[in-house]
């Protein structure tokens, strides 16, 4: 059976339960599977399930045990997964068999697999009699792999940007008073979100103006203990922030100028820091800043880092901007107006100075909370 209204919902279905394990997969991908029985026109869906978490079976094997569990029988159904089937022995045995094995008859999944040790699937199916398709039909589905795409494409974390902002578009009141424009369920929501990345990311100025300590707290299950990084390429951290002063419970990097990472003058200074706890990682400047881009490999390829949240000021969120480093924005709007010029934009960036040049984004999801607005958007690729 191949219609785009059913391959969406059921990839949108699949889709839906694998995001349930946002924060416990990673560097894994998020994957939802559906198993899918056709009698006639009309799917019943006979087994759901999804990657739960690292290391534990894969959507396709969860969703034909679920299958079996509930009384159903696999053979000559359809089986809709949000990626291709692996076809590779991991921590798991490859899906591809257990798909043979089980009579499925028709495999459509949302995007190919471009790990190279485990591609392949639909090339083993096929040759074992499954018909294997790709459905471009639900976007949803087709995200869920972005992290998972990109970092297997360059190399780089998947980098999160958020910020709580007034109807009027601003972070902060002309003197920089922020505390509070969103509500407290929209900020215990950030806490979560924290407690589901590798690590946060901000800026010196954020660090001097609000001193934070950049956890998650009060959330139920803390699915990842994220380090904190601050850009800093003048290796002006102090020593008594809240940052440094909980060093040594929660990894703390502070990038600077390769040069200063090892100059005799700031010696004292890295020796303070890493009494505190404090990694200092020397990265290369460009235009006297920290090349954020190198910052972001070196986090996935030295300290295994996956998804970055940014919570930082205009300064540095406009750099990131400007680099075109930023993936996804979760924003909150309050309704609030400062109508204040002088007021504070989220990001201070040089990106477009006209409308044609301006960086586009794909709304993803919007949700209220409480009297505020969740907006999730991704950098159109
Ligand atoms: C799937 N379904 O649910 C996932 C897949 O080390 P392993 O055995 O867990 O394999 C990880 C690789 O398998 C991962 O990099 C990706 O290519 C694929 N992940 N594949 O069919 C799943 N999580
Ligand atoms: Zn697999």
């Amino acid at each position: 059976m191949s219609d785009p209204a059913f391959d969406r919902r059921l990839l949108d279905l699949a889709a839906r339960v694998a995001m349930r394990s946002v924060g416990n997969v990673e560097p894994n991908p998020l994957v939802g599977a559906v198993v899918v029985r056709w009698s006639g026109q009309t799917p019943e869906v006979i087994g759901i399930g999804h990657h739960r978490r690292f290391g534990e079976a894969h959507a396709e094997r969860a969703a034909l045990v679920d299958c079996v569990r509930r009384g159903h029988d696999p053979r000559g159904a359809t089986v809709y997964a949000t990626l291709e089937p692996c076809n590779h022995t991991g921590k798991q045995p490859p899906c591809t068999e257990a798909i043979v094995q089980a009579g499925i008859s028709e495999v459509v999944a949302a995007r190919r697999d471009p790990n190279p040790v485990a591609a392949g699937g639909f090339e083993a199916l096929e040759k074992a009699g499954v018909r294997c398709r790709v459905s471009g039909a639900s976007r949803a589905a087709i995200a869920l792999a972005d992290p998972f795409v990109k970092r297997m494409r360059m190399g780089l974390p998947w980098v999160i940007a958020k910020w709580a902002q007034t109807i009027d578009g601003r972070v902060a009141t002309r003197s920089g008073e922020s505390k509070w424009i969103s509500g407290d369920r929209s900020r215990q929501r950030v806490h979560r979100l924290r407690a589901r990345v590798d690590a946060v990311l901000t800026g010196m100025g954020t660090v001097l103006a609000d001193d934070p300590m950049l956890t998650a707290r009060d959330v139920r299950r803390v699915r990842r203990r994220a380090m904190r990084v601050v850009a800093d390429s003048d290796l002006d951290l102090p020593e008594t922030c809240q940052l440094a002063r909980t060093a040594g419970e929660l990894r703390t990097i502070v990038a600077c100028s390769a040069e200063l990472a090892t100059a005799e003058i700031t010696r004292e200074k890295r020796e303070r820091l890493a009494a505190a706890g404090v990694v200092v990682m020397g990265v290369p400047l460009v235009a006297g800043r920290v090349d954020l881009k190198a910052l972001l490999g070196r986090l996935a390829s030295e300290h295994g880092v996956a998804s970055v949240l940014v919570e930082s000021g205009p300064g540095l969120l406009g750099s990131m901007l400007d680099a075109d480093l930023v993936d996804e924005l979760v924003v909150y709007v309050a309704p609030m107006m400062l109508g204040d010029e002088m007021a504070r934009a989220a990001a201070a960036g040089r990106i477009a100075p006209t409308l044609s040049m301006a960086q586009r984004y794909e709304l993803l999801r919007a949700k209220r909370i409480e009297n505020d607005l969740e907006v999730v958007y991704r950098r159109r690729s």
